[in-house]
């Protein structure tokens, strides 16, 4: 059996089912913490639950969740792991304005709950600790690249409860000497996105237009910039970061901003329907070159209460120290997202695809 054990809350996620597929294939033994849910939530592991039947590694699944101190007590205790990758989050921008307190339950003092249920069970000098920290911090109110020295203005109830989990992660390494490291991440998308989530919404939205099955696409702030990489990429320098010999905190991003924008312009390229964009603001249209038809549009219900317009990261020390650089192109991510759904589509009957366009529509404000 591998010694090296690792705890992954937020399994269940984007970034917790790369992860996952990433340490066991290094021989790690990996525990991940799901919360129950009245359907499944599990379909971003299911490859791995099937390879685990050929592959023989072992894998395992737990119920609880980051406002359960108890639960999580128990896990650490139970399943001794060597490293702790904290993901679990709730982890939506606006939807944070709509559920602050809950939020900060989850990712600011779900963070604590962990690290305290370390420190409570004497394993403080055993267990690596990664904290998902987000470029959110920042709150982009600066047009410079963003480093680790950058001030941080966090601007919405998400990025102020991950400021407590970064500083709680801080003084933990300060005061306990734990391994504890916090990874500042940008924006990084897969085709396993969360599907309220920008860019997951287009590529699904360019699919579903292209057949015939969404008229338009609906966004708010167009002229928001990130800094976007791929999932796959990053997980990797997570891992990196808990490698090393000494904790600190890190900057990952590729050092390039694109606007939403850009990102619709290019995906509806992928499909060959080039835009063009006449009238302003909320009354502001994203035209089929060739039909004329309007395949974008503005929606201010989308616009949050307060926005985060331009985030640049500067990958500097992370390149430096860790030998962590991003692989995958902006254009390439595009790309990928875009034919997975249109796979996906491909694969999804018809009434099931409409059922969770649907599913949605109520919380449009908040996607
Ligand atoms: P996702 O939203 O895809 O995943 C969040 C995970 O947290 C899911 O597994 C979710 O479970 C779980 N979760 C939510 N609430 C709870 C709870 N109360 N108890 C237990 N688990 C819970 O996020 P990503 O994978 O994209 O991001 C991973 C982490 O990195 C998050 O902390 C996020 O805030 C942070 N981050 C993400 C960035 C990005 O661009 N993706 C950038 C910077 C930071 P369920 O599946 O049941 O909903
Ligand atoms: P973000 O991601 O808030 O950066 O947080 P999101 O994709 O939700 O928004 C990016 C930008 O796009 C603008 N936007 C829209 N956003 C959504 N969701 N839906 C829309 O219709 C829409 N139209 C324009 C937003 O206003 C915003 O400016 C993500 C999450 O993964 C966080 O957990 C993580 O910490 C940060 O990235 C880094």
């Amino acid at each position: 059996m591998s010694n090296r054990t690792a705890l992954i809350t937020g399994i269940t996620g984007q970034d917790g089912s790369y992860l996952a597929s990433f340490l066991l294939a290094r021989g790690y033994v990996v525990h991940g913490l799901k919360r129950r849910s009245s359907s499944i939530n599990t379909d971003r592991l299911d490859h791995i639950y099937r390879d685990r039947h050929e592959g023989g590694f072992e894998f395992s699944l737990h119920y609880g969740d980051m406002t359960d101190s108890m639960v999580l007590t128990r896990l650490i205790a139970e399943t001794r792991p060597t490293e702790i990758y904290n993901l679990a989050a709730m982890s939506h921008v606006a939807v944070s304005f709509e559920m602050p307190e809950y939020t900060a339950n989850v990712d600011a003092t779900g963070t604590l709950r962990l690290l305290e249920a370390v420190r409570s069970l004497k394993m403080q000098d055993d267990v690596r600790f990664y904290q998902a920290s987000t470029s959110e911090l920042y709150g982009g109110i600066s047009s410079e690249p963003l480093s680790e020295t950058t001030p941080f203005h966090p601007r919405s109830p998400y990025a102020v409860a991950k400021m407590y989990g970064y500083w709680i992660t801080v003084n933990y390494r300060e005061a306990y000497n734990m391994h504890a490291s916090n990874g500042i991440l940008f924006n990084h998308e897969s085709p396993e996105r969360g599907e309220t989530f920008v860019t997951r919404k287009i590529s699904r939205a360019v699919a579903a237009i292209e057949r015939g099955l969404q008229s338009c696409l609906y966004l708010g702030n167009l002229e928001a910039r990130r800094d976007w990489g791929h999932a796959r990429d990053y997980v990797e320098g997570m891992w990196l970061m808990t490698q090393q010999d000494k904790p600190d905190d890190y900057v990952l991003a590729t050092g390039e901003a694109h606007s939403v924008r850009e990102f619709v312009e290019l995906a509806f390229h992928c499909i060959g329907r080039p835009l063009v964009w006449r009238g302003e603001g909320v009354n502001e249209r994203g035209y089929c070159r060739r039909t004329g038809k309007v395949l974008v549009a503005v929606d201010p219900a989308y616009y949050r209460p307060a926005e985060v317009d331009f985030l640049l990261g500067d990958p500097t020390k992370a390149k430096t120290v860790l030998g962590w650089e991003h692989k995958i192109a902006f254009e390439e991510l595009v790309f990928e997202m875009v034919n997975a759904d249109r796979a996906l589509l491909d694969r999804t009957p018809v009434k099931q695809w409409e059922g969770q366009h649907d599913a949605q529509a109520p919380l449009r404000a908040a996607q």
